[in-house]
C-alpha cells in the first residue's frame, strides 16, 4: 500500500546522520589525523602510502557530476498528490481513483538555461518537473511554467538550446537570451513567435515558485480501463495565485540574492507555509481531434480554456524539504516517458523526441544505466526484471538465470496481462508514408501570438515591449534586430512598431498583423481567473524604522500583517535593537546593507517623530521607498511616517494628513500608497493596507518614470 509517508520511510533506509563519533576512511577504518599528510621528514615529500590522504583527495577530485544540459539549476521538494474523485471515466492511473489516497510526490523546479550556479531571477522558462510514486510506478510529468513550447519538432532542440545557451567563442552571456546567436535563430524560426511572446511576458519573472503555474505542455493521453484514450493536457495551478517580478527588480535580485526562488521556496516550507498547487486537465475526445484550427498535437499551440475547459481534478502540496541537495534535487531524473497504465504517448513530434531524450542524457549525467536505484529515482512499485548489471548495480539478485522464457527460475518473472497491471500500449491505428513533414495547421505560425497579444491587459502588454527593448537592444546585429521586427510585424503591426522605436531600426514598411481578433484572458497573469487577489499569505513586507519609532504602530500592524499570514521584517541602518518612543525595544531583522526592496512585496513605515526625522535624513530608507514605488509594490505608513513618502518625492500621489491648521485629511489610498494619521483612521489602515498588498503590484504607478530606482 502507497501511502503518504511511503517515499519518505523508503528513503529513512538510505539516510545516515553524520553525527558519528568517529571518523573513518570509506572502508571504514578509524582516522587519526584528518589535518597533516603522512611525510618522510617533517620538511619531506608527502607519502603515497597515506591512504587517508588519497582517498580524500581523490573523492573529492570526483565530486562533481556532469549538470543538466537544459535545466541545470534546480531546487526540489517532496510532497503528496490527491485526486479529488475518481477518474475512474477517464482513467485506469491508479493514483487517480481513491480520494483518501496521498500518492508521495517529489517536485524540480528549475531555470533552463542557465548552469548549476546561476541567478535564479533570470528571464527564462521555468521547469515543473513532478514524479508521483504510484503503486503502479513512477508516473513523471515533466512540465515548464509556459503552456507551450519554442519548436515543432524534437529534432531542433539541440539547435534551439545551442543557440540560447552563452555564444560559442566567449560563453557570454550567462543565463540570458539577450544576445545574437538566440535571436537570431527566432528569426530563422517563426514557429518560435507564440512562445517568444510567454518568454517576454511577465511569465518568464515568477515573484515565487509558489506562485507560478505549470503546464504539462505536450499532448498526452488518458486511456480508462475498456481501453477508451482521450488526448489530454495537463495544468497546475497555485493556490496563492500566479505572480510576477518586475524586470528592473527580478535584475537587481540577481545581484542582491541569487538564491532568491530557492530561498523562498526552502523557507516556505521550513516555516510550515505549504505551497498547494490544483491538478488540472483538458480533455478531448478523439473525435474532436480536428475540430480545432491548430493541430492539437503541435506543441507551439495552447488549445484556448474557452474552447477546452480545464476540469480540476486534485491537488499537490509540497511539505517537506530534502535532507540532501546533491542526492535527492541533483540526482533526481525525471522522464517523459515514465507513464504508468492511463497515461499514454500522443504523436506530438516534440514529445516523441522527448521520450528518447531524458534517459538518453541520464545514462551520461549519473554514470550508466542503474540511476533507477538512486534512492530518490526508486519506485515504490517492487522492481522485478533480467537487467542486472553495469556500473554501480547495488541490488543483489539472487538466482541463476537473468533471461526469460526460463525453466531455471520457474519461468519468473513473467509478463504481465493488462488486467494484472501490465501497461499495454494504446492501440491507436497509424497510417501513412515515411516522409519528412508536419501537417499543414503546423505552419500557422502567427495566431496564437495574437491571441495572447490581445488578452494582455494594458501593463503586460508594455512590459512585452520593454522586453523586446532589452532582450532584442543587445543584439549586435542590426539586420538581425531588423529581422526580429519584420517577424513580430506578423503577429502585429503596432507591436512591430513599438519594437523598432527602441531597438534602432526602422519599422516595417507595411504595417502587418495577423487577422485574429480573439481573446484568452486566462493566458493572461492578470486577467486569469486563475490568479488570487484576496490573499496576502506568505508576502514578504518591511518595516523600515528607526529610534523613536511608535511602536503601537509596528505593533498593530504586524499583528494585521501575520493574521493575513505574511511575515514582517524590521529594518534599519543597524542590526541591533530599536527603542520607541515610548520605552520598548524591538530587534532589527536586517540592516540596509543586508537587504533591498527589492527582497520584499511592500513596505510600511511607521509614525514617531524622531523617527521619522532620523529616517528622512538616510538615503537608503528614502531610496527603498522610490524603489518599491517605482516596481509598483504596495506602500503604508502612518502617524509622521507618511513624512518619509513625501520626501521621498513620490509624484501626484495623496498622503492622508493636516491640511491645514483645522482641515485633517483622513486614511487614503492612493495607487497603493495607504497612509493615515489620526487614531480613528488608522484602526481602518490595517484593512487598506492587507488589501493594497493582496493586489501585489499597482500598475498605474509605472508611467511615473521621474522615481528613481
Ligand atoms: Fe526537456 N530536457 N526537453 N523539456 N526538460 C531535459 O533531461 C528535451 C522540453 C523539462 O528538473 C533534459 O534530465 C528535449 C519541454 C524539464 O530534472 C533533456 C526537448 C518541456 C526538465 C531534455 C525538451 C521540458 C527538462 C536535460 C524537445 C516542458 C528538467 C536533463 C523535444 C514540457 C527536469 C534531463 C529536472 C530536462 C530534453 C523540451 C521540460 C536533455 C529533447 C517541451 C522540467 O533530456
Amino acid at each position: 500500500m502507497v501511502d503518504e509517508k511511503s517515499k519518505d520511510e523508503q528513503l529513512e533506509m538510505f539516510r545516515e546522520d553524520p553525527e558519528r563519533e568517529f571518523l573513518t576512511t570509506n572502508q571504514g577504518v578509524r582516522v587519526i589525523n584528518t589535518d597533516i599528510s603522512l611525510k618522510a621528514g617533517e620538511r619531506g615529500p608527502t607519502l603515497l602510502e597515506d591512504f587517508h590522504f588519497r582517498e580524500k583527495l581523490t573523492h573529492f577530485d570526483h565530486e562533481r557530476i556532469p549538470e543538466r544540459v537544459v535545466h541545470a539549476r534546480g531546487s526540489g521538494a517532496h510532497g503528496y498528490f490527491q485526486v479529488y474523485e475518481p477518474m475512474t471515466e477517464y482513467t485506469s492511473a491508479k493514483f487517480l481513483q481513491d480520494p483518501n489516497k496521498k500518492t508521495p510526490v517529489f517536485v524540480r523546479f528549475s531555470t533552463v538555461v542557465g548552469f548549476r550556479g546561476s541567478a535564479d531571477t533570470v528571464r527564462d522558462v521555468r521547469g515543473f518537473a513532478t514524479k508521483f510514486y504510484t503503486e503502479d510506478g513512477n508516473y513523471d510529468l515533466v512540465g515548464n511554467n509556459i503552456p507551450i513550447f519554442f519548436i515543432q519538432d524534437a529534432i531542433k532542440f539541440p539547435d534551439l538550446v545551442h543557440a540560447i545557451k552563452p555564444e560559442q567563442d566567449n560563453q557570454i552571456p550567462q543565463a540570458s537570451a539577450a544576445h545574437d546567436t538566440f535571436w537570431d535563430f527566432v528569426a530563422c524560426h517563426p514557429e518560435n513567435a507564440h512562445m517568444i511572446m510567454w518568454v517576454l511576458s511577465d511569465r518568464a519573472l515568477p515573484r515565487s515558485y509558489r506562485m507560478m503555474q505549470g503546464f504539462g505542455v505536450n499532448t498526452f493521453r488518458f486511456v480508462n480501463s475498456e481501453g477508451k484514450g482521450r488526448f489530454v493536457k495537463f495544468h497546475w495551478r497555485p493556490l496563492l495565485g500566479i505572480h510576477s517580478l518586475v524586470w528592473d527588480e527580478a535584475q537587481k535580485i540577481a545581484g542582491k540574492d541569487p538564491d532568491f526562488n530557492r530561498r523562498d521556496l526552502w523557507e516556505a516550507i521550513e516555516m510550515g507555509d505549504f505551497p498547494e498547487y490544483e491538478f488540472g486537465v483538458q480533455i478531448l475526445e478523439e473525435e474532436d481531434e480536428f475540430k480545432f484550427d491548430f493541430d492539437i498535437l503541435d506543441p507551439t499551440k495552447i488549445w484556448p480554456e474557452e474552447d477546452v475547459p480545464i476540469k480540476w481534478i486534485g491537488k499537490m502540496t509540497l511539505n517537506r524539504n530534502p535532507d540532501n541537495f546533491f542526492a535527492e534535487t541533483e540526482q533526481v531524473a525525471f522522464c517523459p516517458a515514465n507513464v504508468v497504465p492511463g497515461i499514454d504517448f500522443s504523436n506530438d513530434p516534440l514529445l516523441q523526441g522527448r521520450l528518447f531524450s531524458y534517459l538518453d542524457t541520464q545514462l551520461i549525467r549519473l554514470a550508466g544505466p542503474n540511476f533507477h536505484e538512486i534512492p530518490i529515482n526508486r519506485p515504490l512499485a517492487p522492481i522485478a526484471n533480467n537487467q542486472r548489471e553495469g556500473y554501480h548495480r547495488t541490488k543483489i539478485n539472487k538466482g541463476k538465470a537473468s533471461y526469460f522464457p526460463n525453466t531455471v527460475g520457474e519461468n519468473l518473472p513473467r509478463p504481465a496481462s493488462a488486467e494484472e497491471g501490465g501497461y499495454a500500449h494504446y492501440m491507436e491505428k497509424v497510417e501513412g508514408k515515411i516522409i519528412r513533414a508536419r501537417s499543414e495547421k503546423f505552419k500557422d505560425f502567427y495566431s496564437q501570438a495574437k491571441l495572447f497579444w490581445n488578452s494582455m491587459s494594458e501593463p503586460e502588454k508594455k512590459h512585452i515591449i520593454e522586453a523586446f527593448h532589452f532582450e532584442v537592444g543587445k543584439v549586435n546585429d542590426k539586420n538581425i534586430r531588423k529581422a526580429v521586427v519584420d517577424m513580430f510585424n506578423n503577429v502585429d503591426g503596432d507591436l512591430a512598431i513599438e519594437i523598432a522605436k527602441g531597438v534602432g531600426v526602422p519599422a516595417p514598411e507595411k504595417k502587418g498583423g495577423s487577422p485574429v481578433t480573439k481573446e484568452s484572458p486566462n493566458v493572461s497573469q492578470e486577467r486569469s481567473e486563475h490568479t488570487v487577489k484576496n490573499t496576502i499569505k506568505t508576502r514578504r513586507i518591511a518595516i523600515i524604522a528607526a529610534n523613536g519609532y511608535n511602536h503601537n504602530d509596528v505593533s498593530q500592524v504586524m499583528q494585521a500583517l501575520e493574521a493575513g499570514g505574511a511575515k514582517a521584517h524590521i529594518i534599519s541602518k543597524h542590526q541591533g535593537m530599536l527603542k520607541s518612543s515610548s520605552g520598548e525595544s524591538i530587534e532589527v531583522d536586517k540592516s540596509y546593507v543586508t537587504t533591498a526592496s527589492v527582497l520584499y512585496d511592500a513596505v510600511y513605515i511607521p509614525g514617531g517623530k524622531e523617527n521619522v526625522e532620523t529616517l528622512k535624513m538616510q538615503g537608503d530608507a528614502i531610496h527603498f521607498v522610490n524603489e518599491a514605488f517605482r516596481h509598483c509594490k504596495p506602500l503604508g505608513a502612518t502617524g509622521e511616517g507618511v513624512e518619509l513618502l513625501k520626501a521621498a518625492n513620490l509624484p501626484d500621489i495623496q498622503f492622508a494628513g493636516k491640511e491645514s491648521a483645522d482641515k485633517e485629511i483622513p486614511l487614503i489610498s492612493d495607487k497603493g500608497v495607504v497612509t493615515a494619521v489620526s487614531a480613528e483612521d488608522r484602526s481602518a489602515f490595517n484593512e487598506s493596507f492587507t488589501t493594497a498588498i493582496a493586489k501585489h503590484r499597482h500598475w498605474d504607478r509605472e508611467k511615473k518614470e521621474q522615481v528613481p530606482a
